[in-house]
């Protein structure tokens, strides 16, 4: 068996996220890049492996596959408890962890199917607007949820890094002009983040996966 993990992704995606988690606890893993939501190749060739035809999906080294980011990288924090990435079972903060990720997952990320493409739900260019006006709105409603619900330290849950932060870090980006309405919507996490984009152990995947290009993070 190899220890090998497998995980279909796509640079600037929610596996991006996961990419990340596996960098920090140092796991060998390899990248199978599918841009599902823009290519129509890769869309049809994820089916195969997801049938919900999404990117993050990982297969463990025993062949098992996972979907849905945030169980990925909650089971990837418990089960390499020495990259001390998420609160463990019995710990007090777990009930929070696991709320946060469980939210981040069903509040936020799902919105994007939507976003991404209105047309799934809608016809007209009149319509597709005022679902992008209106999930805007509710994400920015999210993130202020958020903001409200946690008292960060120098992370999301307190003074260390969690797969949350990574989580965040990531999905905050999905917006037209870059991170800055986040920062708006949930100011007191905005340093936690910002310690994430700079974390040297993330340096080399961020520049070739989700690069801070000039202006990215809008205004
Ligand atoms: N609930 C899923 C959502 C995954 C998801 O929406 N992935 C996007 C890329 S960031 C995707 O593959 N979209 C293509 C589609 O939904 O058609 C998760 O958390 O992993």
């Amino acid at each position: 068996m190899s220890d090998m993990f497998t995980l279909y992704s796509a640079a600037g995606s929610g596996g991006v996220a996961v990419e990340a988690a596996l960098t920090i606890l140092d796991l060998p893993y390899r990248v199978v890049e599918m841009g599902t939501w823009f290519d129509p190749e890769a869309a049809e060739a994820i089916a195969a492996v997801n049938p919900m035809r999404q990117v993050p999906a990982l297969v463990l080294p025993d062949g098992t596959l996972m979907t849905e980011s945030a169980a990925i990288l909650i089971w990837l924090a418990e089960t390499y408890p020495a990259g001390r990435l998420g609160a463990a079972p019995g710990d007090p903060g777990r009930p929070a962890f696991l709320r946060w990720m469980t939210f981040v997952s069903a509040a936020v990320y799902s919105l994007f199917w939507i976003r991404d493409k209105p047309e799934r739900l809608v016809d007209g260019e009149a319509a597709a607007a005022q679902i992008n006006a209106r999930t805007k709105a509710r994400i920015a409603e999210c993130w202020s949820v958020l903001d409200a619900g946690l008292t960060p330290g120098a992370y999301l849950l307190g003074d260390e890094l969690s797969v949350l932060d990574l989580y965040v870090a990531v999905i905050s980006r999905w917006a037209e002009k870059g991170r800055s309405r986040f920062y708006r919507a949930a100011p007191k996490l905005a340093d936690g983040i910002r310690r994430v984009d700079a974390d040297p152990r993330l340096a080399a995947l961020w520049a070739e996966r989700f690069p801070f290009t000039p202006g990215w993070e809008g205004v």
